[in-house]
């Protein structure tokens, strides 16, 4: 097999970039099939795409048999049962975050996977794959700033949907610090606490959040996280360490000065930030899935080389114990992660 070909489920926003970003970008990849209960959405998208047919549900684009690997864009309660079909058809699945709306859920994955034989789950934590986390953790592990201490992060939204509640912020957006933070720090996370400043007019949703994660061996990680942020799309991150800090550079190209003021360009959203990020993450699946159909011997971890559901039960576990934290007002440990019996248990 020298192409991948690609089912993509969901065309809303993600499903959509994705499917732009395989057909511009991804080399030995190509888009077959989309599926969304919208149809006409999907038409649409089809249309765009050379040899890329719209299918009626999801289920008939895992088990087509002109579908190589499955990517899972639609809504959150969508992604366990996606996943779990694409396991039972023996597929690699790229499943966007959160893996399953629950970690009892993402453990029943996990349990499919090791019925199954192989990893064939991969989550799109895909800030792994943006080159200035990637350079962010390798600057920690070579101890140029002595042992990290704390981790200051900033994630802003312009706006969420009117609906979003509170536990949404959590298991939407601040999932991917609760993924790359111990992925930076090369530690787990062991306690949680979540506040939020009082509201001048209650909502929905309590916004903005803080939540505060506490790594082994005691290293602290301040989350910011607003979600109605109106001014841009805005990402920071700064490790202290015992001689110095590290922090994500600003990603704008160009700087402007016009009219007494200097102005940097934000994005709209976390599409063009993280817009490599994605492309390497896409590249990465794809040749990961063609050096296992080759029968790569040193290929022993099956089509997944990225985040695997592992992550994503380990994300679902934290953002749990958050929720928990927000209901209770106070602390929350995180009890160990290994599940009994479990081939993973362990891992790290
Ligand atoms: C969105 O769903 C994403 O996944 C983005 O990466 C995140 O930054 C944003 O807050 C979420 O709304």
């Amino acid at each position: 097999m020298t192409t991948i070909r690609i089912g993509v489920i969901g065309t809303g926003v993600m499903g959509t970039d994705h499917v732009e970003t395989i057909s511009k970008s991804i080399a030995r990849a190509e888009v077959r099939a989309v599926a969304d209960i919208d149809v006409g959405r999907a038409e649409a998208v089809a249309a765009r795409i050379p040899g890329a047919k719209a299918l009626s549900s999801a289920e008939a684009l895992i088990e087509s048999a002109e579908i190589d690997a499955v990517i899972i864009a639609s809504s959150n309660p969508t992604h366990g049962p996606y996943t779990l079909a694409s396991i039972a058809a023996g597929k690699p699945v790229l499943c966007e975050k959160p893996l399953a709306e629950t970690a009892a859920e993402c453990e029943q994955i996990l349990r499919a996977e090791e019925t199954a034989g192989t990893r064939l789950v991969q989550i799109g934590f895909m800030r792994r794959y943006d080159p200035g986390y990637v350079e962010l953790r390798a600057r920690v592990a070579s101890g140029e700033i002595g042992a990290p201490l704390l981790a200051h992060c900033v994630h802003r939204n312009v706006s969420v949907p009117p609906l979003w509640t509170s536990e949404d912020i959590v298991l939407t957006s601040a999932v991917h610090e609760i993924d790359v933070m111990p992925w930076v720090f090369g530690r787990e996370v062991v306690n949680v606490n979540w506040f939020s400043p009082m509201p001048n007019a209650p909502g929905v949703r309590r916004d903005p959040q803080v939540a505060i994660l506490e790594l082994e061996g005691g290293a602290l990680i301040f989350i910011e996280l607003f979600m109605a942020a109106n001014y841009g799309y805005e990402i920071r991150c700064e490790i202290v360490g015992e001689k110095g800090t590290i922090e994500l550079a600003p990603v704008a190209r160009t700087v402007s000065r016009s009219d007494l003021r200097v102005q940097v360009d934000l994005a709209a959203d976390w599409r063009p930030r993280f817009a490599e990020a994605y492309r390497r993450e896409l590249q990465s699946w794809v040749n990961a899935i063609l050096a296992w159909n080759s029968g790569d011997l040193n290929n022993v971890s099956g089509p997944v080389h990225g985040p695997d559901a592992w992550d994503g039960y380990r994300a679902a576990v934290i953002a749990e114990a958050l929720v928990a934290s927000m209901s209770s007002g106070g602390p929350v440990r995180v009890e160990s992660l290994a599940i009994p019996g479990l081939y993973q248990q362990g891992r790290s």
